[in-house]
């Protein structure tokens, strides 16, 4: 590379998350024909519009590069061309979300979606987001008791608030969720023109690996919408894809219609191809056999690391997980631990946490009450349930140095 500085970054970049242990559950490290993709010549083309509907031309490959992520994303989940259309072009998951409101709810409409504290993101209708400046944000949190989803409360509140469209997806939730009860709930809505039924929009940007892996429940059966992240659990480049159910309208128009005008031209420009050759090849990736024993891996290796940190005396968020994340909570159990410290503590020691709010947050985003822990990153690398049970014993020794617990 002629561009010295810039190498010279690399190059330390790469010594240092070959150096640390990485528990942040939304990063992952890419295979290396992803990252060829990723860096390839499709970067230089300028491809605005859809496959054979191009503004520009000279997208012969294109076409057939974006057709065949579309029929990847398809095959990794499982589906059906005849039910599901598929979007490859969103930049990343905030633009995705965001398109999926622009073309389904009216401004000033109303969407549901979990609270910042209890493990919801941003683009689920939080006031300092543009999705609830736009939209007024119906927000629901977790039972106070087991910390997990309560799906009696949600049903009375979507019934209550009559919300456009409910959002079941999360950052932050560690267990199971159960699809098919909010599929009941968005159709017990009776919205105020007579329309039967919010839509239901799936965010799985978390466990996207563990449902193309098998590990994790599969939103596809109830869903209208389904949006992801590619860079998680996909273990993809950093991108984002829309699924959307075919023949379901708002009003007389297709809403994968809607949502395709959404992205463009409502919301980007020409699409980043070299991300989607990237994408493409991630999807394969996750298509093969291998991935399942991947995917199976992380929850198990999730489960060793709260199972070993619970034993230790650190207390749990909804007392375990079922997915690629955990919550610790480091301060409101009594171990006054604020999550920033324990995030810089770690960080210290070469371990990499994100500090996260838990449920019942009584500090703030900034510096929260605790940990948030991933087993997706570790995975790719190797790493088994006995390597977790190491892991959390030295956490453990790094965060009770100079605290009280
Ligand atoms: N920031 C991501 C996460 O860490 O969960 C979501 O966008």
């Amino acid at each position: 590379m002629k561009d010295k500085e810039i190498q010279k970054l690399i190059e330390k970049e790469t010594a240092r998350q070959k150096k640390v242990i990485n528990l942040i559950p939304s990063e992952n490290y890419v295979s290396k024909d992803v990252l060829t993709a990723l860096g390839s010549i499709f970067d230089n083309k300028y491809a605005e519009g859809y496959p054979k509907k191009r503004y520009y031309g000279g997208n012969t490959f294109t076409d057939e590069l974006e057709i065949l992520c579309q029929n990847r994303a398809r095959k990794a989940f499982g589906l059906s061309d005849k039910l599901w259309h598929v979007n490859v072009q969103p930049h990343s998951g905030s633009p995705a979300n965001l398109s999926v409101y622009l073309a389904l709810v009216p401004p000033g409409g109303k969407i549901m979606g979990m609270t910042l504290t209890a493990g919801g993101h941003l683009t689920h209708g939080q006031k300092v987001s543009i999705t609830g400046k736009m939209w007024n944000q119906v927000p629901y949190g977790v039972d106070p008791k087991t910390e997990k989803l309560d799906y009696l409360a949600l049903k009375k509140l979507a019934r209550k608030e009559k919300p456009n469209l409910i959002v079941a997806g999360f950052t932050a939730y560690p267990r199971a969720v159960d699809f098919k009860k909010f599929r009941e709930i968005a159709d017990s809505v009776r919205l105020p023109a007579g329309r039967q039924g919010a839509f239901l929009m799936v965010d799985m940007s978390h466990v996207a690996g563990l449902v193309a892996g098998k590990a994790y429940n599969s939103p596809f059966l109830y869903a209208d919408v389904v949006t992801t992240t590619t860079h998680k659990t996909l273990r993809g480049p950093r991108s984002a894809i829309i699924f959307s159910r075919k023949g379901k309208k708002l009003g007389d128009k297709e809403i994968c219609v809607l949502i395709d005008k959404a992205i463009f031209p409502g919301l980007q420009g020409g699409p980043h191809m070299g991300q989607i050759a990237g994408v493409a090849v991630c999807l394969k990736e996750a298509a093969a056999p291998a991935f399942k024993k991947y995917a199976k891996q992380v929850v198990k290796n999730c489960q060793a690391l709260a199972k070993e940190l619970g034993k230790l005396g650190w207390r749990i968020v909804s007392g375990g997980t079922e997915s690629n994340l955990l919550l610790v909570d480091t301060w409101m159990s009594g171990k006054g631990l604020p999550g920033k410290e324990a995030e810089a503590k770690l960080e210290k020691a070469g371990i990499i946490v994100n500090k996260n709010t838990i449920p019942g947050e009584t500090r703030s985003p900034f510096d929260p009450s605790g940990i948030r822990l991933g087993a997706g990153a570790e995975t790719t690398r190797g790493r088994k349930e006995k390597d977790m049970i190491k892991i959390a014993r030295k956490i453990d020794t790094i965060l009770r140095n100079g605290t009280k617990g």
